[in-house]
């Protein structure tokens, strides 16, 4: 089939790195895809080769209107390729199907809205299809290769590649986040062990760079919360990965610092104790997401410091960051233990190009 996968950029690089993500894993599924966007620039570092079955258009509708419409996240399709829409329905059969694809999110509305009709004016129909983590939601995004790809991954070789060689006893850290004002609290928090910070650009270099150096522990002052970089902690600044290579930072971390929608998936599949931040939003909705996504790893639940650590990266009022909580010990085993019992769960999960080709599949002949 013929899929029309509609993507504006509203902020940031999700927008595009889902459904960069959406179309590859259609094309390997034998689909064709139109990636239709109004800014494909980020795709320059995300997916330079490109994939065969891909082709990114512009955002403009195409003379003729594909199998399938994806309007990714609402993101309201050109008018002439609605009025497209119409006409097409009206004279093919089987008509055209048309999915809004949304926001992922762990919480209860999920399970209830996914796959809801809404109906349009002039007798169409749009369907919600929502990415997510139960049975009863569109699943995640993931590639049929990813297990094989990650038992021939070699992290030492990754590193070496990138021309970043790891000390003895050091541990590896990935950090990609929104603005964070807490951020000089963690890498104190981090400076309990000997830690390589990977730093993905964005405001958390910037932060990075702002902080002064620090010669050695002994010459920071006393108190904890001081802003500079302590000695225990190397940071490397990287430069923007090819979503590929992403992937593969997060399999050479020991822990991930993610965000947003895609990121995170990526650090599930990773299995490696994380900690995400979401995107924030005006109201506070954001504290409830973070909730719901906590609620996830049971029943190997996250420990509870490390619970208070995402709430408290997130901006939770009142939640310091516990400093022990990113120290080894039983805390990071029961942490790992959650991540990949919660990664093993998920597995299970057709995934999400699949679920919506079935999808799509059963509305063509319904
Ligand atoms: O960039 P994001 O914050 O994206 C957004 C926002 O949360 C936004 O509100 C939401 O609407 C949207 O997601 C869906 O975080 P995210 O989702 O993790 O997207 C980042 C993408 O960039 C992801 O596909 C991974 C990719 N990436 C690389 O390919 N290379 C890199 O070096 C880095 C750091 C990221």
């Amino acid at each position: 089939m013929l899929w029309d996968l509609y993507c504006r950029v509203v902020d940031n690089h999700g927008d595009v790195g889902v459904c960069w993500r959406l179309a590859t894993a259609l094309a390997a599924l034998g689909q064709q895809v139109r990636l239709i966007i109004d800014d494909a620039s980020a795709l320059a570092w995300m997916a330079p080769h490109g994939q065969p079955g891909v082709t990114v258009l512009p955002w403009a509708a195409p003379p003729v209107t594909g199998d399938v419409v994806v309007e990714a996240f609402g993101c309201d399709l050109p008018t002439a390729a609605v009025e497209q829409l119409h006409k097409t329905v009206q004279r093919q059969q089987p008509a055209p199907v048309w999915i809004n694809l949304e926001h992922l999110s762990a919480e209860p509305y999920v399970e209830r809205s996914h796959g809801l009709p809404s109906p349009q004016p002039g007798g169409l129909v749009k369907w919600f299809f929502y990415p997510g983590f139960t049975a009863r939601t569109g699943g995640l995004l993931r590639e049929a290769d990813l297990l094989t790809a990650q038992s021939r991954f070699d992290r030492m070789a990754w590193l070496a590649g990138r021309h970043i060689t790891l000390l003895p006893a050091e541990r590896v850290v990935s950090l990609f986040c929104y603005d964070n004002p807490r951020l000089a609290e963690l890498i104190q928090a981090l400076a309990e062990v000997p830690t390589l910070l990977l730093v993905a650009p964005g405001p958390a270099q910037q932060r990075v760079a702002a902080l002064p150096r620090a010669r050695s522990t002994e010459a920071l002052p006393p108190r904890r919360s001081t802003a500079a970089l302590p000695k225990h902690v190397r940071t490397v600044a990287l430069p923007w990965l090819t979503q590929q290579d992403f992937d593969h930072l997060l399999w050479a971390a020991d822990i991930n610092f993610v965000r947003g929608e895609d990121s995170l998936v990526r650090g599930l599949w990773a299995g490696k104790p994380l900690v995400w931040q979401a995107y924030a939003q005006q109201d506070g909705a954001h504290h409830r997401k973070v909730q719901a996504l906590i609620e996830q790893f049971a029943p190997a639940a996250l420990p509870a410091a490390v619970q208070a650590l995402w709430r408290g990266w997130n901006g939770a009022p009142g939640v310091a960051i516990d400093l022990q909580t990113l120290a080894p010990g039983e805390v990071s085993s029961d942490w790992s233990a959650a991540a990949q019992s919660l990664r093993n769960r998920l597995l299970l999960q057709p995934d999400l190009a699949s679920q919506l080709l079935r999808f799509v599949m059963a509305k063509r002949v319904a």
